[in-house]
């Protein structure tokens, strides 16, 4: 498989590259129980015994995890099946649980005034609490809706919703009835939410009437109009709308619901469904290096362990913890760590619908004091915006009570990791860099509070059931010596991994297993230093992460190419301080076509039309021609390298059908004529 390990900025903060990597032993006051509760691992020996274990024996480690974090209506008998080699990975074969139970109702039986969710809402002074008890009676009128609505068993439900308790309650009734949830970021726009909507074939959708988020209104229901608007395209028989602002929108007769009027007659009571312990418990649309969005498919025991058991070990949660993660409900770090996993273990998960800089960017320091939150979790983009904007804004409030911080997303630079654990940490908190995917259904490699000592920027070690290898990306070999890079691969199943692509199992297949033969692949490049420490060096392949958004080449260039006027575009990520990465898109145009003022702008709507505003390229440069091989491929490490300033170095560009047209780019790029 021809992947190159240096054609990601990233790669260009190699920590190999800086020598003087400085380590951070365990904050004392993590193992002093007169001052916090102890770690649930509290030595490396221990550590290391686990994850022995975990990789060597998985049956017995997983059979017992499982069955000590999990609820089970029926026992499983085979702990693990299945292999990579044949795509047919499984676990908890036999055995039946339900997804909604483990997470409402057997906390709201045994505490159910307990609370469940905060939800800190847009305006600071807008908090809801809701207990167990609360969730659990709406979550049961929720499913009776569905139930009312034809939803059955297996029958996929879309969700298009701003950050609110009844998006958690629609996901959890759809868990409970055992219908699949897909859920779309709020934040896509009506074609990319039709895309998802069709790809699924949901009869279903779940909206609101508009969202809030830094003082101003999303049109959800707008969009969600706009979306369905090709009735040819879709199956969608109802639209279930919650009125979170009050604004007027229209309602289409039959096919419209108002939430409130559906709950206000539906009963608090529902049974459950057991489900199998592989039935799809949701899809989640990730992006990847070609074609369309792939509905990446996870089932129901493996996902929810994998969930509930990083939330316990690496953010090290107690039944009475206040645990608060950053990210949006629309990727999966808001499926794994807002709902799944803080809520299976019967924990307080606050909900924040806001921004990090609204009204101030005291916002996220304000919210840890008022709510007394133990473990917080966010992105290095949040964490460099708020470091920039200046010390003063952390130091007012009382952060006493955190214990674990968490980042993730994309590589977190050291000095956005070091201001993090000194201004936020205050140095008495673990640091924990957490790397996964929407693939991986939870964190596989990160440092655990009570034991490892970490290194900033490196996500450190392997989480229990992840053996993660290096490859030669030339000739597939295991790279087994220290501080050279390769292709991060995981050479064994895991529980809760991604088990297909929905409708298209042969591309999941084509994606992760067959391009090195006997691994899961990643996509990402990494480095392992001389302490087995990983270090991420960012994707591989077409994928690029702008502030932990993950986007494919291949779509941008795509909603590009819809413009009248384009000829060919050609899309790669550039290195942005900021935002990680950020999108340069080069786009020629027709023959006979002058690009005039403002045609830049004019793609980049084009872009934020189709795609959505988090996609909007940076830079748009208008070329004559891309850089081609004879063959017509475009050699976008070219472009990379140009928009990174290294075009004194670009390595042999001897392929190149023209070579003319590398001193045009450069001067599209940097003004300078060759
Ligand atoms: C959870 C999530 C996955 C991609 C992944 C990486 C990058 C995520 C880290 C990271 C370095 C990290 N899911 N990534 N976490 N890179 N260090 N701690 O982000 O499917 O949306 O993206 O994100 O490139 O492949 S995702």
């Amino acid at each position: 498989m021809p992947h190159s390990t240096d054609n990601n900025s990233a790669a260009q903060q190699q920590p190999d590259k800086k020598p003087e990597v400085v380590v951070h032993p365990v904050p004392s006051r993590l193992l002093d129980s007169q001052q916090c509760p102890t770690p649930h691992i509290t030595s490396m020996d221990e550590y290391r015994r686990m994850w022995k274990e975990s990789v060597e024996e998985p049956e017995k480690f997983f059979g017992n995890l499982a069955r000590d974090i999990l609820s089970w209506d029926k026992p499983f008998e085979t702990v693990k099946h299945g292999s990579f080699d044949n795509g047919d990975v499984a676990w908890f074969l036999e055995g039946e649980l339900n997804a909604c139970y483990n997470a409402v109702d057997r906390h709201a039986l045994k505490n159910p005034d307990k609370i469940a969710i905060i939800h800190e809402g847009d305006e600071p002074s807008n908090v809801r609490r809701i207990t167990y008890g609360e969730l659990y009676r709406d979550v049961c009128r929720m499913a009776n809706v569905l139930k009312k609505l034809g939803v059955r068993r297996g029958d996929n439900v879309a969700i298009y919703m701003p950050m609110i308790p009844e998006t958690l309650i629609a996901t959890l009734a759809c868990a409970r009835i055992g219908a699949i949830h897909s859920i779309v970021f709020a934040g896509f726009s009506a074609e990319s939410l039709l895309d998802r909507v069709a790809d699924c074939g949901a009869h279903i959708v779940i909206t609101s009437d508009e969202g809030r988020r830094g003082g101003r209104n999303i049109a959800t229901k707008c969009i969600v109009d706009t979306a369905l608007s090709r009735q040819e395209a879709h199956q969608v028989e109802h639209v279930i709308v919650y009125k979170r602002t009050g604004s007027e929108v229209p309602m289409m007769e039959n096919r419209d619901l108002w939430w409130h009027e559906e709950m206000a007659n539906a009963r608090p009571i529902c049974s459950y469904e057991k489900m199998s312990a592989e039935d799809p418990l949701f899809l989640l649309y990730t992006s990847g290096s070609t074609g369309a969005p792939k509905g990446i498919v996870h089932t129901t025991g493996g996902y929810l362990l994998g969930a509930a058991a990083t939330v316990k070990y690496i953010f090290d949660v107690r039944e009475d913890d206040i645990y608060a993660c950053m990210a949006d409900i629309g990727w999966v770090t808001g499926h794994s760590y807002i709902l799944y996993g803080p809520l299976t273990l019967g924990a307080t998960t606050v909900l924040f619908e806001s921004t990090p800089t609204y009204p101030t960017p005291a916002r996220f320091w304000e919210l840890i004091d008022k709510h007394k939150v133990t473990q917080f979790y966010t992105a290095p983009t949040a964490i460099r915006a708020l470091q920039r904007l200046g010390d003063k804004w952390v130091e007012q409030n009382d952060l006493s009570t955190l214990r674990v911080i968490g980042s993730v997303g994309e590589p977190i630079n050291p000095e956005a990791w070091n201001w993090y654990n000194e201004k936020v940490g205050k140095g008495r908190c673990a640091v924990v860099d957490t790397y996964w995917q929407t693939e991986t259904g939870s964190i596989i490699i990160s440092p655990l509070p009570g034991c490892t000592p970490t290194k900033p920027g490196s996500a450190t070690l392997p989480f229990f059931g992840i053996k993660p290898v290096l490859l030669d990306p030339s000739t597939g070999k295991v790279i087994e010596g220290p501080h050279q890079s390769g292709v991060l691969a995981i050479s064994q199943a895991w529980p809760s991994m991604a088990r297909s692509v929905y409708n298209n199992h042969s591309r999941f297949i084509e994606t992760y297993l067959r391009p090195y033969p006997g691994y899961y692949f990643t996509g990402d490049g990494a480095m392992r230093d001389e302490d087995g420490y990983i270090w991420i060096q960012g994707r591989v392949d077409d994928v690029i992460n702008v502030s932990g958004h993950r986007l494919s080449t291949a779509e941008i260039e795509s909603a590009l190419n819809t413009h009248e006027s384009v000829a060919e575009a050609a899309v790669i990520g550039g290195h942005d301080d900021l935002t990680g990465q950020c999108i340069h898109a080069f786009v020629s145009v027709k023959p006979h076509i002058k690009a005039t003022e403002g045609f830049d702008k004019e793609l980049t709507l084009v872009v934020r039309k189709t795609i959505g505003p988090f996609a909007a390229p940076k830079r748009v440069y208008i070329v004559n021609a891309h850089p081609k091989t004879r063959s017509g491929k475009i050699m976008r490490r070219i472009l990379r390298k140009i928009v990174n300033g290294e075009h004194d170095q670009l390595g042999d560009i001897s392929t190149l059908a023209d070579q003319t047209v590398v001193p045009s780019i450069i001067e599209a790029v940097h003004g300078i004529k060759q």
